[in-house]
């Protein structure tokens, strides 16, 4: 018997924190219960990804979704109506099988996506549940944020070649507390910036960070250390760095133009060593060489094991790309971003692969967000540990903190906040 029939999906193109079209879809399920979702989409994106459809023409310089969306009402849409929107696997299977191609390339995972997604938000609604509730009935861990500060890479108008130096409060007791903790932090690094830099190093980066007019990694930990120092959170918070060194690899020559210098990929790694023994709360770092060096990783992975090595660009959300770190023994944690795989159903079936296989798994935004709050229930519903977002300016980061501590409030003594258990 047929739950909660899909009667109608309407879809629209709107824009996401960069002024940047992107996909939201509503789905009607029973002609009464309405569930919306916004569809993410990132500057630094990988080769691996799922790919979105851009319509190419004059509008928005090529990057419109109209196309994209004329595929939800005139391809999805006669398909999946009538179908029980309970049957999340059916439907993203189906949405797949329609697709044919692997990477969505002929629907759009930005299409597919914005479906799959607000599928489940409808029969939440429906079924009159919050959605990490209806995902998961268990669902009680709030991750830890780990909030990029401060920017460099593609986030940011600036010489930092590193994109994000993140802070992660794991010493908070409740993740309310974690926010307080980053916002003052987040308070304090803007008058030392002021204070050290002038006016302009306060300026905002693409999600929310600061990208000060520095060029030096070690100057960029200095000052977030500092700013930390004066919050007296030193005792509570570690480190995490996304190197997103896609960005700034030359594939053609085979090098990395980091700090100033063509770095070969031992010299790069010779930093990294360097960098985490001087710097010995940094417990994390995510793509630290580009996309398909997944030797080096298993070299970086062999030294470093105690820390978090992420990959991101390099296992994009899919499990034929985590399978093949597996096999060398590079990283051990992924990221797990819904649009790079490109439905719910395979975003889990990659957790659940990857945490079997003793991966890590951190849930992420994208530095291209709404006012969506939809990431912070699957984030929940993942049980994930570790959440990587933005800094904590605009309302498309804060989005997702509020919707985490209306979750930890509802959830009241049940609610378990991962600390110093994130991994
Ligand atoms: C990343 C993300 C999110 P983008 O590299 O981890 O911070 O950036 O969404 O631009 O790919
Ligand atoms: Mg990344």
């Amino acid at each position: 018997m047929k739950k909660y029939a899909i009667t109608d999906i309407k879809a629209l193109e709107i824009i996401d924190n960069r002024g940047m079209p992107t996909v939201r879809v509503n789905v009607n399920v029973d002609h009464k219960y309405w569930g919306r979702a916004d569809v993410p989409c990132g500057s630094s994106t990988g080769s691996h990804e799922a790919r979105e459809i851009r319509d190419g023409n004059a509008r928005f310089r090529g990057k419109g979704v109209q196309k994209a969306i004329e595929n939800i009402h005139e391809i999805l849409l006669p398909k999946l109506r009538g179908m029980d929107a309970t049957r999340q696997q059916e439907i993203d299977y189906l949405m797949l099988e329609l697709d044919g191609t692997g990477n969505k390339s002929r629907l759009g995972a930005n299409a597919i996506l914005g479906v799959s997604l607000a599928v489940a938000v409808a029969a939440a609604a429906a079924g009159r549940l919050p959605l990490y509730k209806y995902l998961n009935a268990d669902a009680r861990i709030l991750p830890v944020p780990q909030a990029s500060l401060v920017n460099g890479g593609l986030h940011a108008g600036n010489d930092l070649d590193i994109q994000e130096f993140c802070v992660m409060p794991i010493g908070a007791e409740t993740f309310g507390e974690s926010v307080r903790i980053l916002c003052e932090i987040f308070y304090h690094l803007k008058d030392l910036l002021l204070e050290k830099l002038g006016k302009s190093a306060t300026n905002s980066s693409e999600d929310g960070g600061f990208a000060p007019p520095i060029s030096s990694t070690r100057q960029a930990m200095d000052l977030l250390l500092e700013a930390v120092h004066r919050a007296s959170y030193s005792d509570k918070v570690v480190y995490g760095l996304d190197f997103a060194a896609t960005g700034f690899y030359n594939p053609e020559e085979d090098h990395y133009n980091f700090e100033g210098s063509q770095k070969t990929r031992d010299e790069l790694i010779g930093f990294i060593k360097q960098l985490l023994g001087d710097y010995p709360s940094i417990v994390s770092i995510e793509d630290p060489l580009h996309e398909n060096d997944l030797e080096g990783m298993k070299i970086l992975t062999q030294e470093f094991g105690d820390h978090l090595v992420i990959g991101d660009d390099m296992f994009a959300t899919n499990i034929k790309r985590i399978q093949k770190g597996l096999k060398l023994g590079a990283a051990n944690a992924t990221l797990c971003k819904v649009n790079q795989i490109g439905t719910l159903t395979e975003a889990l079936e990659t957790v659940n692969f990857a945490r079997h296989k003793n991966y890590t798994v951190v849930m992420s935004e994208r530095s291209g967000e709404t006012e969506d709050s939809i990431l912070s229930d699957i984030s929940v519903a993942f049980n994930a540990g570790l959440f990587k977002t933005g800094g904590i300016r605009g309302s498309d980061r804060g989005t997702n903190y509020n919707r985490f501590i209306e979750i930890e409030t509802e959830l009241g003594s049940s609610a378990v906040y991962a600390g110093e258990n994130y991994r």
